[in-house]
């Protein structure tokens, strides 16, 4: 199979005719070819953008609502289309890629038709003098996405996008092309109008660095690694594009002494192992009240090695492959690298060889490290992959000292039978999301983002309408 780029609601083969072996992770096997496409395709597709733009913009936002509803009851069509194509591209198993990436990715359409036709359009009076605020939209704005959520993550941007008038120039990982290639195909077959979105497939210093430089491009808004977010605002910044960075994490999940020890071992292993841990969401230190910490473990311990290793086709599997050969050679050298800073491995810590068809796949048994520093290169930098390490607190405050050593802010979770308790302490943690006694419960109107090294700004109902609007203040003195 061989994918083109979507430009001007037309498939389009790179100009340089070059193509990119795409893997299945589970399997090692080349599933696609994809456009190893460069500047002069993303100029294409800028000016598709560009000539689709007043259209689109003059569109009533009621009409670019139902065009939304409209994506979101055609991609239901084909959700099971969507949880297999994921979880063949990314390894991760079917029942989540069922469960959270495809439902997820047509809820992202659903909400914002939702909370733009919701939208009031304010209007601030002075004793002599009415001011009210009207939205534009950006114009052509460029989206780049990671690899772990594929298409949930392109379609938490394309949504707020369309819906406040905006075409797009987009581009998913190299690494995971399909489902946003199965978009494109959802997109024709509603007749959705040409250019309004445009998809770029390639790699990351060429075209989606050629999204960053172009001067058409007014807003970029960016999901990936802190390193790579770097190298976005470098090239941004100087040109006042419009910013979203949502990066990396090295979130903590801390079990205060009177947790309901059960409930918040199975929280901690879910957290942390959730996609192989490839959610920047994810919990990858574990810290735990010494109290309890002799209870605690066995009961942690017990669920994460009742997590189930395997072909991510088959609907009983937990844990699926990482996302490539190389990620696992990256998550298996913090291992060793564990074991050198003094850790001791308490579960996993090994690849797994599976039967065919996946004895050549990416597999890694989830991990726990005991004994680690806080401050070691092990528990603060994001490793990204199956492996979380465990420390001990002997105060509420020490735990947030711990939880807030690291250079990222991302996410984290208190497990506590004292609201009050939990409250307080999550508060005081450096992060852009914090659960109490849960974790990834996401109600979509609230902030999305991180702080420290995680990113800059926020997305997520009312921030995402607002990063992809212009707003202008009209103030009009009474006569
Ligand atoms: O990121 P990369 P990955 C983070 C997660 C992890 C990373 C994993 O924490 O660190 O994302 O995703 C393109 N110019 N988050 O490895 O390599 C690249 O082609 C322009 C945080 O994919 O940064 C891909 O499309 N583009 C997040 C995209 O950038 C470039 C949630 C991301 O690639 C480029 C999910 C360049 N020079 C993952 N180099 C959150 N906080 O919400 C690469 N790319």
């Amino acid at each position: 199979m061989q994918i083109e780029n979507f430009i001007d609601g037309k498939f389009t083969t790179p100009r340089n005719g070059t193509y990119l072996d795409n893997y299945n992770p589970a399997t090692g096997e080349v599933i696609t070819k994809i456009p190893n496409s460069d500047n002069e395709d993303v100029e294409l597709a800028v000016k598709a953008a560009q000539k689709a733009l007043p259209s689109w913009a003059d569109l009533p936002r009621i009409k670019r609502v139902e065009w939304l509803r409209k994506i979101a009851k055609a991609l239901e069509l084909r959700k099971d289309d969507i949880a297999m194509t994921e979880s063949m591209d990314t390894g991760k198993p079917i029942s989540l890629a069922k469960r959270v990436d495809a439902s997820r990715s047509i809820a992202n359409f659903e909400f914002f038709a939702e909370h733009a036709e919701k939208l009031v359009d304010e209007e601030y009076e002075m004793a002599d003098a009415t001011n009210y605020v009207i939205r534009k939209p950006v114009g052509v704005v460029g989206l780049i996405t990671p690899w772990n959520l594929p298409l949930y993550l392109l379609t938490w941007k394309i949504a707020p996008a369309l819906v406040m008038g905006n075409t797009i120039v987009a581009k998913p990982s190299e690494l995971t092309p399909l489902t946003a290639n199965l978009l494109c195909e959802v997109l024709t077959s509603i007749q959705f109008p040409s250019g309004v979105i445009n998809v770029i497939h390639g790699l990351g210093p060429s075209a989606g660095q050629a999204i960053l430089e172009h001067p058409q491009i007014k807003a970029i808004s960016f999901t990936g690694g802190t390193s790579t977010g770097k190298i976005v605002a470098q090239t941004a910044a100087p040109m006042f594009k419009k910013l979203s960075l949502e990066l990396g994490g090295k979130n903590a999940t801390i079990i205060l002494d009177d947790a309901d020890l059960p409930t918040a071992a199975k929280g901690a292993a879910r957290a942390a192992f959730t996609n192989s841990g490839q959610v920047c969401l994810c919990g990858s230190r574990i810290l735990i009240d010494s109290k309890i910490y002799d209870e605690f473990m066995p009961l942690l311990i017990k669920e994460v090695k009742a997590m189930k290793v395997g072909n991510p086709a088959k609907e009983n599997t937990d844990i699926g492959s990482v996302i490539s050969h190389t990620h696992m050679e990256k998550v298996l050298s913090y291992v060793d690298l564990a074991k050198q800073e003094g850790g001791k491995i308490a579960t996993g810590g090994g690849r797994i060889i599976l039967p065919k068809p996946n004895s050549n796949g990416a597999f890694i048994e989830p991990t726990i490290v005991e004994g680690l520093s806080i401050d070691s290169r092990c528990a603060t930098e994001e490793i990204f992959g199956p492996v979380a390490s465990v420390h001990q607190f002997t105060s509420d405050d020490e735990a947030v000292r711990m939880a807030n050593i690291t250079e990222y802010g991302l996410a984290g979770s208190v497990w506590t039978s004292d609201l009050t308790r939990g409250k307080s302490l999550a508060e005081k943690i450096e992060s852009g999301i914090l659960w109490v006694n849960t974790w990834l419960h996401r109600d979509l109107r609230t902030p999305f983002g991180g702080v420290k090294n995680s990113g800059v700004g926020r997305e997520g109902g009312d921030w995402s309408l607002n990063f992809f609007s212009e707003l202008t203040n009209v103030c009009v003195k009474d006569e």
